[in-house]
């Protein structure tokens, strides 16, 4: 298949050997601009099943990772009753109007998976703003500022139905409003039919927010995840401008093909290179390791039918 995406030569790039401690797994990792390096929160999967997040940390995004010693955070029950069998799927955004980093993440709780939300300032200390979203619901990421005097989330609540991506507005991050409709799985027997997620956060580009969508198909022998692009309207990213009809990355290699569940690619983390035009794709690989693939920005608006001067 003719696709955006290149993968390194070296995927997986990170997997739970590279941990300083014990782990079972390392995937569905969210990732960011930090210092001098890319900085990847990594979801860590321990052997008791549960997972909770690790720092990791590369001068060029794709070699020589470092792992800081100890986890950067875990579910907290005491504090966070929500966090009851873990936290999962970390998606990074960087507030320049707080000069912090907006952490949307799954909280595992006993009543379903919800979303949480923490800030940090380091991606040591993290401010825990408690559940923004009740269950089920996941994939959530903010928008990088507001708009006007509203923060934008997107997220995907699930009640039974189809699972859509949905846009919610907040005044302080902590109230959010109900769900807006965004971009709706498709139906029948296409590959985003049913259930859709959002992956990494929106990027913003000159021609409209960027997404980076999982979808999910259902067969006889398990589900199979791709992941398809999407372009939301600048000013009202409620509005989809255009949206890939076919799956624009999908498992094919043995590490997404192979693993604790199989035949799944994840992105959740992605970041732009300081030229605006090269775009690291970070991505969890069959719910066991994580792989890195790049697109040029040209070439992911062009699949959509959009060039980047528009
Ligand atoms: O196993 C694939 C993925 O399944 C879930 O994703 P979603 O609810 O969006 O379909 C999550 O458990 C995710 O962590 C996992 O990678």
């Amino acid at each position: 298949m003719n696709s955006p995406f290149i993968r390194s030569s070296d995927n997986p790039i990170i997997t739970a050997d590279h941990l300083p401690y014990r782990a079972h797994a390392a995937f569905n990792p969210g990732a960011t601009r930090h210092g001098d390096d890319i900085a990847l929160l990594v979801r860590v999967e321990g052997f008791r099943g549960q997972s909770h997040f690790a720092v990791a940390r590369s001068a060029d995004g794709e070699h020589d990772w470092r792992f800081d010693l100890t986890p950067a955070l875990e579910g907290d029950v005491a504090l966070h009753p929500e966090d009851a069998w873990g936290i999962e799927d970390p998606r990074i955004v960087y507030l320049p109007e707080l000069a912090l980093y907006a952490i949307t993440f799954t909280s595992y709780s006993e009543d379903g998976p919800l979303v949480s939300l923490a800030l940090t300032e380091d991606l040591v200390t993290f401010e825990r703003l408690g559940p923004i979203c009740p269950p089920d619901d996941k994939d959530a990421a903010l928008f990088p500022r507001r708009f006007g005097n509203e923060w934008l989330m997107l997220h995907r609540p699930y009640g039974g139905g189809p699972a859509n991506i949905v846009l919610s507005r907040s005044p302080d991050l902590r109230h959010w409003s109900e769900p807006e409709l965004v971009l709706p799985a498709r139906a029948g027997g296409w590959w985003d039919a049913g259930k859709v997620g959002l992956g990494p956060p929106p990027l913003e580009t000159t021609a409209g927010w960027l997404l980076l969508y999982h979808g999910v198909r259902l067969t006889a022998s398990g589900a199979l995840y791709r992941s398809g692009l999407a372009l939301l309207d600048l000013d009202d990213p409620t509005k989809v401008i255009a949206r890939t009809d076919d799956w624009q990355f999908g498992p094919e290699t043995d590490y997404e093909r192979t693993g604790d569940v199989p035949n799944v690619v994840f992105p959740s983390g992605w970041v732009l290179d300081p030229s605006g035009e090269r775009v690291l794709v970070y991505y969890g690989a069959a719910d066991t390791v994580i792989g890195l693939a790049t697109a040029s920005m040209s070439d992911l608006l062009a699949t959509l039918g959009v060039s980047a001067a528009a």
